[in-house]
């Protein structure tokens, strides 16, 4: 078993009250509350923004660090959907109805950003940021895919944004990021995947965090 997987299966508790959210149950199970969703909809794109300088940072350790070639490659993929991704953003807000300029990013959302700027500092370790991004990435796409199930009664308006981190190519993009991941944590010193654990964790409670905001806890 990989490093990462061991994780998960240590820390699950935490990792299922992250990816099993009532927010995310409310979407799969047709009850959520409409205007939650409109304001998980405009605080995340408070959040999507300020992660692309974390890619950015991830991108620049992987061009510095990395031993190979294939993770600047998959690392330019995902900025590249993010750039899609943000333009999603503003046509789901259009349909939606939602404002997007001068939103005001809430406690739970300017932490988890604070958080992400606290991971570009160039002295953060590329194994433990590579870890981080894995693991914020695939927080949404477990959450959402659950909301894709055949057994999910998830309203037709929704489906767009549950197949966007649910479907089987962002599962694919996820496995990819495990695996550099791990290959990372396998070299890595005790400290650094401390480390890296660490930041897992830390993740797993912003996420779980930033459910609840977007429920309007
Ligand atoms: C809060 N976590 C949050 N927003 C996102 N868009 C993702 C993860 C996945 O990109």
């Amino acid at each position: 078993m990989g490093r990462i997987a061991s994780w998960v299966k240590s820390h699950r508790p935490m990792y299922d009250r992250a990816t099993q959210h009532p927010f995310v149950v409310g979407i799969s199970d047709g009850s959520v509350d409409l205007s939650a969703f409109k304001r998980w909809l405009a605080q995340d794109y408070i959040f999507v923004k300020e992660f692309v300088p974390f890619l950015a940072s991830v991108l620049l350790k992987a061009w510095k660090h990395s031993d190979d070639e294939s993770d600047m490659e998959i690392l330019l993929g995902g900025m590249a959907s993010l750039s899609d991704e943000l333009a999603w953003f503003r046509k789901e807000a259009s349909k939606w109805d939602v404002k997007l300029v001068g939103i005001v990013p809430q406690k739970a959302n300017l932490e988890y950003c604070r958080f992400l700027q606290s991971l570009m500092l160039p002295e953060v370790d590329y194994a433990v940021a590579i870890t981080a991004f894995w693991a914020i990435e695939t927080v949404y796409q477990e959450s959402f895919s659950l909301c894709l199930d055949s057994s999910s009664k998830t309203p037709e308006e929704l489906m767009e944004t549950c197949q966007r981190w649910g479907s089987a190519n962002f599962g694919h993009y996820c496995r990819s990021l495990q695996k550099i991941a791990d290959r990372c944590l396998e070299k890595a010193s005790s400290d650094i995947i401390r480390k890296a654990e660490e930041a897992f964790v830390c993740v797993l409670e912003h996420e779980f965090n930033f459910w609840n905001m977007s429920c309007g806890e």
